[in-house]
């Protein structure tokens, strides 16, 4: 199959509040999107990138500027049988995995639809239901906090990820752990201590945490193996982990005892699918994280999420958890057990509403 027309867009959808994190803030999704045509059937990617070089190295500029020089250019000359082959065929691009991912999910959905199979099926899902939880970004003070974590689990969340940094770490955790004993209950530093934080992350360990998140450096891989041993809380990995490989020394090093697995982050389904197996062979459990993503990004999570050894809730609220409209005109929303039903129509299922994503699109460019 030959891909016949590439059209990418910036966008910028606000959020309902702004996400703040140890190191940034964002008030808006600022997303690249693709939209793949082949054989008369289309096919719907998301690089979730944001404006600066906070979260990784990419921004919406960088995606924007990879994606219509390097990336539509290779993705329209490549001849391909199999959405695998995108990987293969982005091999040999350094980094730039987010920018890669938008035109790698899309494919896969492309795929999916002309096969009439939903991209769950296509990637080997096991269940049609998923286990969701919220990720709640740092708060001005704790009576906020709280009510905040009060408004998600009233909305039906049953699982909460507080955003952590100095300062806003231990008495925060505590609050919400007094409030709520047995409530399921982690937290994601963003790469903001290091190893002389130690024994103060070891208090955390009284917080009957299911995991730490990417406490130490955005690439670091040694350290956290050290750490880890310093902690009963499982440490969890997400910035460090940006390939399959990456994955295997973590497991090697016994770095951590959980992956967060964003699709996005390691440049697409196919080496999420890869980790997810890896993990799996040893032994160690697997979540889907989220970048706040719109419901084209989200529906790929949704799909990865429903392999086998996505034991933990994922970071995929629902839509309405981000946004006042989404880009979708059948955005994802909560069951009452805390999870997203996985869309069994043909591809991703995500519907995209082309006029509302007009309406947000800063930038637009057709490829052919
Ligand atoms: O570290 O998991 C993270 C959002 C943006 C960038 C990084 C992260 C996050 C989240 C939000 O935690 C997850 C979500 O709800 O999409
Ligand atoms: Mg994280």
């Amino acid at each position: 199959m030959r891909i016949e027309r590439i059209e990418l867009r910036r966008i910028e959808l606000p959020y309902i509040t702004p996400f703040e994190t140890s190191g940034w803030r964002e008030l808006a999704n600022h997303s690249v999107i693709a939209r793949v045509e082949a054989e008369g059937s289309v096919g719907w990617g998301e690089a979730p990138v944001g404006v600066g070089p906070w979260y990784n190295e990419e921004t919406q500029s960088t995606a924007w500027v990879i994606g219509r020089e390097i990336l539509a250019p290779m993705l329209l000359e490549a001849e391909l049988r199999r959405p695998e082959d995108v990987d293969a065929l982005f091999a040999r691009v350094r980094g730039n995995r987010m920018a890669r991912s938008a035109f790698e999910f899309a494919v896969w959905d492309l795929m999916a639809r002309l096969e009439g199979r939903s991209l769950s099926a296509m990637l080997g899902g096991a269940r049609n239901r998923v286990d969701v939880g919220v990720s709640v970004g740092v708060q001005p003070d704790i009576d906020t906090l709280l009510r905040v974590v009060a408004g998600y689990l009233e909305a039906g969340y049953r699982r909460v990820k507080l955003k952590i940094k100095p300062g806003w770490d231990i008495e925060p955790t505590r609050a919400v752990r007094e409030r709520w004993p047995d409530l399921r209950l982690q937290v994601d530093a963003n790469s903001i201590y290091t190893l002389d934080d130690a024994d103060h992350l070891a208090q955390l360990d009284a917080f009957d945490l299911l995991l730490i998140e990417q406490p130490l450096a955005h690439d670091d891989i040694i350290d956290h193996a050290k750490l880890q041993r310093c902690l009963r809380t499982p440490l969890c990995l997400d910035e460090s982990i940006v390939s399959p490989e990456h994955a295997r020394w973590a497991i090697e090093l016994r770095a951590c005892g959980v992956i967060n697995i964003k699709p996005s982050r390691v440049g697409g389904l196919t080496a999420a699918r890869r980790i997810h197996d890896l993990a799996a062979e040893a032994g160690l459990p697997v979540w889907c994280g989220g970048m706040l993503e719109t419901g084209i990004g989200r529906a790929a999570n949704v799909a990865l999420a429903s392999l086998p050894n996505f034991t933990l809730p994922g970071d995929i609220s629902a839509s309405a958890r981000y946004f006042r409209r989404d880009v979708v005109r059948n955005p994802f929303a909560l069951n009452p057990d805390s999870t997203l039903s996985v869309p069994e129509g043909p591809g991703s299922g995500a519907v995209v509403d082309e006029e509302f994503l007009d309406s947000v699109t800063l930038e637009r460019v057709v490829l052919t």
